[in-house]
């Protein structure tokens, strides 16, 4: 059995950050990756069209000035070649690899409380003990199974968005499905379809998407950028999203609807997710203001789309908008336009089966080449709970979770000592630039150990008291919002059987920023500690 101070599961943006701070604190940490290279979800995610949705520029470690300074970004969101380029380089820059185990994957981690250690062992058997075991599994990691009856005995192609062939997949002269209408789909429908001689994509529930207006970045803007990063950084850590707030200082209510209209067409212009969102500050608390925007959008669709019956089949009515996951596209709408591509609505006419074929729903069988599955992922809680993780009295994180994901402040578990979650639920993790967010839990994480150091602790566990508050607080900000009610895969309403329970923190990176550093302020408030002579946890407050 190899032994470390931490072991970090997972090397993306997450796990190779958290190896940097922990070997400037002098520990040993070894990172175990179940893919053969670093960069998490942009290792995976290879399908046609991949990009990010927040601004290269601010979708960019800012813990080195060296790092962002040096770095150069080509357009204004980066291709997926580009993120993974991106991720190599912070791997070597900052000598990464040689702590990082690839083709590693995680199956049981179990607290041992006599040693106050975790035992973690890998699907191939091979095992470590360590004191602090780091999930950095990310929140969008494990594909969601296909529940569709058939799809082992279709004799074409399949291929999953998010475990795409490396080589990539050229789509020339075939007839293509895409099944989903999700961030994955919408991003990649453009290509496939520039490919395919055919393309038809199924759609069960429509979103809401907005123009990219992706482009090159200017050598000036750039420089400008890079001038006021230390200001831009700052605003961002404090805001809502992870990016600088707009200024929203107005209900949609307070405003005549000519201005309101000039607004959103304002926040269409600005090609990011959140400028339209941010246009008044009641679009994710009030259905009717949120309704002035929903329709905005939806005039937009229906001005883009030529047919009107396809328009209004594109445009989302069942839910809230910002309620589900917004996407961000390029050409996506105007594709459905092209005389090759076609849509179909499975909640008119159902799909039944895949065939040997093609695709069966209730009017009939298509035939395809090749079928695309762009149909999301079991969501921040499918990768942690993929692993058997044991607590305290050999408790199963699994079991613990069976109604929904408990934590206190997204970052650690009661029954699970050392054992610490980067951008788990229950913090603004997918609400917000995900860096952003990964970043502050990282120097949280290492900050507590250094701090555990000092003290002489070596064993940190979360009060049950103060997990039932958080999780209660998590709750009630959320439904103050308009979020619960969607079936978005924040509330885990995409993988049939999972609770209903809305997992991300929406209260803002700055609050929680806030919260988590009053509970450092007032000396771990929430958690207990036991000494390295004395390892027994004393008993819970909670
Ligand atoms: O997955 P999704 P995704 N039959 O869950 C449909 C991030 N991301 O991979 O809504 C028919 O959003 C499903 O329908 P419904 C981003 O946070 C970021 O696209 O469940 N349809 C839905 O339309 C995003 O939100 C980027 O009714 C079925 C689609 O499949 C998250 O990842 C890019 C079905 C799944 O959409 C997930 O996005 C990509 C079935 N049986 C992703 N099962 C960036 O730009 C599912 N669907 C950074």
């Amino acid at each position: 059995m190899k032994t470390f101070d931490a072991i970090i599961v997972g090397a993306g943006f997450a796990g190779m950050y958290m190896l940097h701070r922990l070997r400037g604190l002098g520990l040993s940490a070894r990172v175990l990756e179940a893919g053969d290279g670093v960069g998490g979800t942009w290792y995976w995610n290879r399908y046609p069209g991949a990009r990010c949705d927040v601004q290269s520029m601010d979708y960019s470690f800012s813990f080195s000035d060296e790092l962002q300074q040096e770095w150069e970004w080509s357009e204004k969101y980066a291709t997926q070649p580009e993120l993974l380029r991106y991720a190599n380089h912070v791997a070597d820059r900052f000598d990464l690899r040689r702590d990082i185990q690839f083709g590693t994957r995680v199956a049981r981690a179990a607290y041992d409380e006599t040693t106050a250690r975790w035992h973690i062992e890998t699907a191939s058997g091979e095992t470590f003990a360590a004191r602090f075991y780091i999930m950095a599994t990310g929140c969008l990691s494990v594909p969601k199974e296909i529940d569709i009856p058939g799809a082992e005995s279709f004799a074409g192609a399949t291929y999953h968005t998010a475990d795409w062939p490396r080589d990539g997949v050229d789509f020339s002269g075939q007839r293509v499905a895409v099944i989903g209408t999700g961030s994955s789909a919408i991003q990649s429908i453009p290509i496939i379809a520039s490919q395919a001689a055919d393309l038809t994509v199924f759609q069960r529930t429509p979103a809401f998407s907005l123009p990219a207006f992706n482009r090159p970045l200017d050598a000036e803007e750039v420089r400008s950028w890079k001038a006021h990063y230390a200001e831009h950084r700052e605003k961002s850590r404090y805001s809502l999203f992870g990016v600088p707030d707009f200024p929203m200082d107005k209900s949609a209510h307070d405003v005549a609807p000519a201005e309101r209209t000039a607004t959103y067409e304002a926040g269409w212009s600005g090609g990011t997710l959140i400028a339209l969102l941010q246009s008044y500050n009641d679009l994710l608390t009030d259905e009717a203001a949120n309704e002035t925007a929903a329709e905005f959008v939806r005039n937009k669709i229906r001005a883009i789309v030529d047919d009107p019956e396809v328009a209004e089949t594109l445009c989302p009515k069942s839910f809230p908008i910002g309620a589900k996951r917004l996407c961000l596209d390029t050409n996506y709408y105007a594709t459905y336009n092209q005389p090759h591509v076609h849509l179909v609505d499975v909640r008119k006419t159902p799909i039944e089966a895949i065939t040997p074929q093609g695709i069966r729903t209730s009017d009939g069988e298509r035939e395809f080449d090749a079928i695309v599955f762009a149909t999301g992922f079991d969501a921040m809680t499918g990768a942690v709970v993929n692993v058997d993780i044991r607590g305290r009295d050999g408790l199963g994180l699994k079991d613990k979770w069976e109604a929904g994901p408990r934590t206190y402040l997204g970052l650690t578990v009661a029954g699970f000592p050392n054992l610490f979650l980067i951008t788990g639920p229950g913090s603004p993790s997918v609400m917000s630039n995900m860096i952003i967010s990964i970043e502050q839990h990282v120097e949280w994480i290492s900050d507590c150990l250094s701090w555990m150091r000092e003290h002489g602790h070596a064993v940190i566990e979360a009060e049950s008291a103060a997990e039932d508050g958080w999780v209660a607080h998590v709750n009630e900000v959320a439904d103050a919002t308009l979020l619960p009610k969607a079936n978005s895969w924040y509330m885990g309403a995409n993988v049939p059987g999972k609770p209903r329970v809305f997992m991300p923190y929406i209260g803002g990176c700055g609050p929680y920023r806030q919260q988590c550093e009053k509970v450092v302020a007032e000396g771990y408030s929430g958690f207990r500690f036991a000494d390295e002579d004395a390892l027994a946890l004393p008993a819970s407050a909670g």
